[in-house]
């Protein structure tokens, strides 16, 4: 029987870890820990299951200098290679990525309304490409920069799995000042306004952490929706209206 101060429900069952909730970590960067249900997470790790099997299956991503990222990607919408974005995959298997579905629109702009607590003006959100990483426990993200959008709109990650350490930076530089956020399945993160163009990465995943009902049987997935600016043929698009973020 268990009494006194360990009585269930009088402390977390892990008492070091500081309450998880929504913060500003700089503006514009805004962290909603366990925004998706896990209903929802389960989702998002089958329609990434379907992506990452075809019609360009999820691969490491080879960068110019010959160099392979740890982390394994997927796109949809458009696809992203270092540095440009296409509509096939030519530095896979030339196929054209899957179709960016409405209902990853509609997920987006709920994303946006609950950051930044809005009354429905954020439904301008027209992301139009989602890239999958795919983390095993020893991949890494190294501090960059995403800057082949030609789009202001804010980018909306999604994580589901494993937790892992992300490193938020500043817009000038890869190294410090720069703030370590931890962040678990479910969490969403929007990044739009002064802080949708700072350096940023994952220097660390924790093996092994990721509740069993999101479906997953190791890793962490994140997705990220973003407004390429480009039109369906890869002209500029529009602008993001200067009055939200
Ligand atoms: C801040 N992904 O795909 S998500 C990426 O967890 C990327 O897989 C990481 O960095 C991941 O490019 C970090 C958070 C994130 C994504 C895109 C951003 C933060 C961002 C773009 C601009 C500013
Ligand atoms: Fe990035």
């Amino acid at each position: 029987m268990t009494e006194g101060p360990f009585a269930a429900g009088l402390f977390p069952a892990e008492p070091f870890r500081a309450a998880r909730s929504r913060s500003d970590v700089a503006p514009g960067a805004v962290h909603v820990p366990g925004w998706l249900s896990v209903e929802r997470q389960r989702a998002l790790v089958e329609a990434c299951r379907g992506w990452a099997r075809g019609p360009v299956p999820m691969r490491r991503t080879v960068l110019p200098g010959g160099g392979v990222m740890s982390v394994r990607t997927v796109c949809v919408g458009w696809h992203w290679q270092p540095y440009r974005y296409s509509r096939t995959a030519d530095d896979v298997n030339g196929a054209r990525v899957a179709a960016f579905p409405d209902w990853l629109r509609d997920l987006g702009r709920a994303a946006l309304r609950e950051a930044y607590e809005d009354d429905g003006g954020h439904d301008v959100y027209a992301p139009d490409t989602a890239l999958v990483n795919f983390y095993d426990g020893g991949a890494r993200m190294g501090m960059h920069q995403d800057k082949e959008e030609r789009s202001g709109a804010p980018v909306v990650s999604l994580s589901v799995g494993d937790r892992c350490v992300f490193r938020f930076g500043n817009p000038r530089t890869r190294g410090r000042p720069y703030t370590d956020v931890e962040l678990a399945s479910g969490d969403l993160f929007v990044f739009g306004g002064p802080s949708r163009f700072a350096y940023h990465g994952v220097p660390k995943v924790y093996p092994g952490t990721a509740d069993p009902a999101v479906g997953m049987v190791s890793g962490r997935l994140n997705v990220t929706l973003r407004e390429t600016g480009l039109a369906p043929g890869g002209q500029r698009e529009r602008e993001w209206p200067n009055r939200i973020r």
